[in-house]
């Protein structure tokens, strides 16, 4: 019995460690001086007032200087700064204001703080407005007076002078206010100085790590409220929920702040506000009675953010109407300048939008990325390859890329082969690319330190590493052992490694080859918290410190760059990161890097994705199945039926995990995973105009449903469900064994089961069964969606397959929805060539007519594809046939399935073979 006993112990025990997060790697707020001080601090400990106020080159400028009084009886002052901080304030078309903060240059600091650059796009810059004049008025409260500018038609700039309090509100003196910086009074900018004494430490250590902090303690912090606001989501990474919890406040314990430092963070665990690979300062929020608001502040330096809950400051100093809700934030950051950004929204798409005008579009991807892809740690040998891509065509699964991890390199060594394992990668890539399929190897930052290995050769002679704090190269250990660091951040460098790309350099590669990086927060196994240590320097100077945040982005910057040259331009390039910053949209997918096959594991995937969305980042994906540890067959299958929604669909695998390719489980579980993969291609028509959308106006592929229903509190904090774009709702299933689940459809209208086209009242929650072969997506009433049903190899096969249109139509027996195509390809769709066709459904006719703008281009792109099959959901009586102009000939209306092979509702009706071309005007009359 006690033998039993202690097995059973022992199982428990290691059950439990199994997957363990090593929380002790990593450094917590109090053990982060920086972090701690701006914590402690007290609302109103900020003593600067606002003085000089004046309009200088289209800005508002003014000095921040200490306030004096006698500061003696009072505990809350701190010591004041000695110098005068410089204050400029940009407005920007689309209620864009731009605030920054700095130490005055003409005083000449001991050294420039760090701004980062090749983040705002150049066009965002050229929509400054001029500021002509600013206003002065007195402050209600008697507090002295405001300076106030103009932002756009019904948003004002307001720099209150005493206490200084920065504020976007609404036009006129009692216009609400929207979002305001320091109204708590907790602003605080440590400005670089000499030592006090000599011997005044400045070092840092965490566990066997000294940083020997040159330049001493630089940090900022402040706090920012957002007014009308119920929530705020953003700043990802962190697994965690959308809208963001509170991190301190009544009821809160012991929370740590958002953490923004790229980390490598081994086998994280699904709850936390830890952070993870990538970073992005950029937080929303979003309210019943307003809408939406937006923050972002451009620091590459650690960052730390608290979500303060209501109450949070007993003694508040900011007098709000009780009615009036608001969420107030505290950010810190270890170095560099203020540099910030509000946006007025007011809708949530606004506020997107207006995101990214300021650090760019997402690219639109190539056709073939947005399809299946199939990746594991690794894929041993060509035999291997070779193996799974023809079992994907035995069991008729189309898939599009296959991927190479590490282990297909000669040491580790990137640009490589094993060639022993891989004699003939070109032959084995021209093979894959004859059904119309690609591949993807695996480039990581770190450069084996070996004098025969070419590129190490060439960047220790060209001294294109980055540097340690003794100014020799950096070397830190990593995948290949001893390795280095290429300095990124320089354009030159950056441009040296984009040459490594071309099909001459990268010997064994091939144009149907593209890459995947990885471990670029940097990763270094024997550093501070697995990276980079923060006195590392970089180009010009730059401290590690100050733009750790930003190393995987120029990375990933110049990998997309190097594809985009070996195309001649030609290409869209792609490229997947696991770090990133604002602005990594511009140059690819991200995924959220390792996650575990639990079930927690894949409910988180959805706020992630959500948040990266909400960020910028709309191509985004979680390893389907998970990284670490072995699925049980339901949980794989339901991460498949999810996955197929991702943005960026790829399962991935760890090398100890046991194969998981879809046909290793049974033909049951083959058919369902192959179903799922099947509606992932029978969207990608949908999915690719959602890809299009998002790089003309940055709103997201997947999106919270409160982006569509911004109205509906009941959605606000649910993250369980999303879009993917206005017209379809996806419910996971996150529970073993589920039976049933409870589905909220928001809106007054109906929603049609994706499968079976039975009608769902909106503004209910619904509970219904769950079955193994699909989790609940339904079709919002008065969409339409286009979609190719025919099921090929991989999606270049099914470049000339007629499209299926399926119309949902509302109480009004109306429906509206778009098609965007283009060569899939290549840039040309930047001068033109593309279609992109709006259908209408009304009074019994549908119409599809041109959206795009007339352009020689675009008479280059003209599919020969037709529409084979309309299907129409919520209509009744059944209709007998159809009459189709300008052809003027009649086709049958019949009821139909609405996915083959699956039940059907009464109803779903088809008209078959109407054979109109997509390119074409046309209408289709109901008879
Ligand atoms: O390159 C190996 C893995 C990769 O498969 C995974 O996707 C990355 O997130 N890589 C991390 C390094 C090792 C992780 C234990």
């Amino acid at each position: 019995m006690g033998k039993a006993l202690c097995i059973i112990l022992i199982l428990l025990i290691s059950l439990n460690c199994a997957f363990s997060w090593k929380k002790d790697e990593f450094r917590n707020c109090n053990q982060t001086p920086f972090c701690k001080r701006a914590r402690s601090r007290k609302p109103g400990a900020c003593s600067l007032i606002a003085t000089d106020v004046s309009i200088s080159d289209g800005d508002l400028v003014a000095k921040l200087v200490p306030k004096e009084t006698n500061q003696e009886n009072d505990e809350n002052q701190e010591k004041p700064p000695e110098k005068p901080l410089v204050l400029t304030i940009s407005a920007y078309q689309d209620g864009v204001m731009r605030l920054k903060i700095d130490e005055d240059q003409s005083l000449g600091p001991r050294k420039k703080r760090f701004e980062v650059p090749d983040v705002i796009v150049p066009e965002f810059l050229n929509k400054k407005l001029w500021l002509q004049r600013v206003k002065e008025e007195n402050n209600d409260d008697g507090s002295g007076i405001s300076s106030v500018v103009y932002l756009s038609d019904g948003y004002e700039g307001v720099i209150r002078h005493d206490p200084f309090e920065v504020s976007v509100r609404e036009s006129g003196k009692n216009g609400k206010k929207v979002l305001s910086l320091n109204s708590n009074g907790l602003f605080d900018f440590e400005q670089l100085r000499e030592k006090k004494e000599e011997n005044e430490d400045w070092t840092e250590n965490f566990k066997s790590h000294t940083d020997s902090r040159p330049y001493g303690p630089q940090s900022i912090s402040f706090d920012v409220s957002f007014y009308d606001a119920d929530f705020v989501y953003g700043i990802p990474e962190h697994a965690t929920s959308l809208a963001l919890k509170p991190t301190r406040g009544p009821g809160v314990e012991d929370s740590e702040p958002y953490r923004l430092f790229n980390l490598d963070v081994f086998e994280y665990i699904h709850d936390s506000p830890f952070g993870l690979y990538g970073s992005i300062p950029f937080m929303i929020s979003h309210g019943k009675s307003r809408g939406s608001s937006g923050f972002f502040w451009l620091n590459a330096a650690e960052m730390q953010i608290d979500v303060l809950g209501h109450g949070w400051n007993d003694e508040s100093v900011l007098m709000l109407p009780s009615d009036q809700k608001r969420v107030d934030t505290l950010w810190m950051s270890e170095a560099g300048v203020v540099d910030t950004f509000f946006f007025v929204g007011p809708g949530p798409k606004d506020v997107v939008r207006q995101y990214t005008t300021v650090t760019g579009a997402p690219a639109l991807p190539q056709l073939f990325a947005t399809a299946y892809h199939q990746c594991r740690w690794n894929y041993r040998d060509e035999e291997d390859v070779f193996n799974v891509d023809s079992k994907f065509d035995e069991h008729d699964i189309p898939y599009d890329v296959l991927w190479l991890d590490i282990e297909h390199t000669d040491g580790k060594k990137y640009f490589t082969w094993d060639r022993v394992l891989f004699p003939n990668p070109e032959d084995m890539q021209k093979k894959l690319a004859a059904k119309g399929r690609h591949m993807v190897t695996i480039v990581d930052p770190h450069i084996k330190r070996d004098e025969s290995y070419y590129i190490h050769k060439e960047a220790s002679q060209k001294g294109h590493y980055v540097k340690d704090a003794t100014g020799k190269d950096f070397d830190g250990w990593c995948w290949p052992g001893s390795s280095s660091y290429l300095d990124m951040v320089n354009p030159e460098i950056r441009s040296w490694w984009a040459d490594k790309f071309s099909l001459e350099n990268y010997v064994g590669s091939t144009s149907s080859l593209y890459i995947w990086n990885d471990m670029n927060e940097p990763s270094v196994f024997n550093g501070p918290e697995v990276s980079m240590p923060r006195d590392a320097l970089h180009h010009g100077d730059v401290e590690h410190r100050e733009l750790h945040n930003a190393y995987g982005y120029y990375f990933h910057m110049a990998t997309a760059d190097g594809l985009l040259k070996r195309g001649e331009g030609k290409d869209r390039p792609f490229v997947l990161s696991r770090a990133f910053f604002p602005g990594s949209q511009r140059f690819g997918a991200v995924w959220t890097g390792d996650n575990i096959a639990e079930w927690e594991h894949l409910r988180v995937s959805v706020p992630m994705i959500l948040t990266l969305g909400l960020t910028g980042i709309s191509f985004s994906g979680a390893d389907v199945g998970g990284f670490f540890g072995n699925p049980d067959t339901e949980l794989l299958v339901r991460w498949y039926q999810l996955g197929a929604y991702y943005p960026f669909f790829r399962a991935h695998a760890h090398h100890d995990t046991k194969r998981r390719e879809p046909w290793l489980f049974g033909e049951r579980k083959t058919e369902l995973i192959r179903e799922a993969i099947h509606i992932r291609y029978m969207l990608l028509p949908y999915f690719y105009t959602l890809f299009r959308e998002a790089n003309s106006s940055g709103i997201p592929v997947a999106r919270p449903l409160w982006m569509e229903f911004p109205a509906d509190e009941k959605v606000f904090s649910n993250d369980e469900a999303f879009m993917v774009g206005n017209s379809l709702l996806v419910q996971g299933i996150y529970t073993q064994g589920a039976k049933h689940v409870s589905v909220y459809l928001p809106g007054d209208e109906s929603w049609y089961d994706m499968k079976t086209g039975t009608a769902y009242k909106g503004g209910v929650t619904h509970k219904l069964e769950v079955s193994d072969d699909n989790i609940p997506s339904f079709q919002r009433a008065g969409t339409i969606i286009p979609r190719k049903d025919r099921f090929r190899r991989s999606s270049t096969q099914m470049e000339n397959d007629p499209y299926t249109l399926v119309i949902a139509l509302n109480s009004s027996k109306a429906a509206e929805g778009e098609l965007y195509v283009d060569d899939g390809k290549s840039f040309e769709f930047q001068k033109g060539a593309y279609i992109h066709r709006r259908f209408t459904f009304s009074n019994g006719k549908l119409t599809s007519s041109n959206m795009a703008p007339a352009t020689d281009a675009h008479n280059r792109y003209a599919p020969d594809c037709t529409v084979e099959r309309i299907i129409l959901l919520g209509l009744s009586p059944q209709p007998k046939n159809a009459l189709i102009e300008p052809s003027n000939h009649k086709v049958d209306v019949e009821s139909g399935p609405l996915l083959l092979r699956k039940g059907m509702a009464p109803s779903v009706l088809t008209i078959r073979k109407p054979n109109v071309r997509i390119a074409d005007d046309w209408t289709i009359q109901i008879l």
